[in-house]
């Protein structure tokens, strides 16, 4: 039986010394011309964010993590449906890593990382909406269907919200990287998809002119690297057709005064109700750059 697992989202800030304490922040900013990209298509390349034994104790944790995952499930966030019923033809995808596994979650104050997201959305200060995994192994036909972060996420509002994709392996269009749609940000809100079931379906709502404009750009990685999307950036990935795994751990960050718009259920499974209206906050939600309140 596996030891029991610490509590860590009590911990606001790194456990460990796997990542280093922020030093001044100007050493992790992103160029002037790469925040100006990031808003022209709706992301940016972030450059190298992890070295290899971080990528190590991250690729550990994980694997942890997917051994336990059916013990696990009421501990994490969540576990996608799809890959618990059929995890042969489905994406590895769970939310919440961070809440048991110390690697995972001390990455979430790594200022290399901290320092774009807030550069970015444009405050000093950033707060996490919550973390996530999509782990295609070798051979896998699994998928994640075209989507835009924030057609799930319209309880958390307004949408002020960035997500960093940082790789663990390098990942290539041979093993299903992923794939953006430059200036898909400016497209208002799409409806919300199943991210493992029809690839395609978000196009059959796009307009002519949308779908012509539909043109992804593969985001060729080397593990450790990492790219920022925006929340209404329309992305996805295929399936793997490699001998080699390609997983990545992602950051949603949040402004820090991001409200809640609808109290009538937990915002994540097993967080406690944020009233309508209110700011977003408390232990899950945590401050990961700025000063705190
Ligand atoms: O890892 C992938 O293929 C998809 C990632 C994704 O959907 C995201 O970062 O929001």
């Amino acid at each position: 039986m596996s030891p029991p697992r610490r509590r860590l989202r009590t911990f606001h800030g790194p456990i460990g010394d796997l990542f280093p304490r922020p030093e001044r922040r100007e050493c992790f900013e992103l160029l002037p011309e790469a925040v100006a990209s990031f808003h022209e298509k709706g992301w940016v390349k972030g450059g190298r964010v992890l070295d290899g034994r971080q990528i190590e104790a991250l690729r550990e944790g994980l694997d942890r993590l997917r051994r336990d995952a059916h013990s696990l499930a009421d501990e994490l966030y969540e576990i996608d449906e799809d890959w618990r019923r059929d995890p042969e033809r489905n994406v590895f995808h769970f939310l919440g890593a961070w809440l048991l596994e110390e690697a995972f979650h001390d990455l979430l104050w790594h200022p290399a990382v901290t320092v774009k997201a807030a550069q970015l959305l444009g405050t000093p200060r950033v707060r996490l909406w919550h973390d996530q995994v999509f782990e295609k192994p070798p051979r896998h036909p699994g998928v994640v269907t075209w989507h835009q972060d924030y057609s799930y996420w319209t309880r958390a509002t307004p949408p002020r919200h960035v997500t960093c994709w940082i790789g663990l392996d390098d990942s290539t269009e041979e093993n299903g990287c992923v794939h953006y749609v430059s200036g898909s940000h400016r497209w208002g809100l799409l409806p919300k998809v199943s991210l493992s079931r029809d690839m395609e379906a978000v196009l059959e709502v796009l307009t002519p002119e949308r779908r012509a404009a539909f043109t992804p750009t593969p985001i060729v990685l080397a593990a450790g690297e990492c790219s920022f999307h925006h929340s209404h950036t329309l992305h996805g990935s295929y399936g793997n057709r490699s001998d080699r795994p390609r997983r990545g751990v992602v950051v949603n960050f949040m402004h820090p005064e991001t409200r809640c718009a609808d109290g009538s259920k937990p915002l994540l499974v097993g967080v406690p109700l944020v009233p309508e209206g209110a700011v977003i906050e408390g232990e899950y939600f945590p401050i990961l750059i700025g000063p705190r309140p």
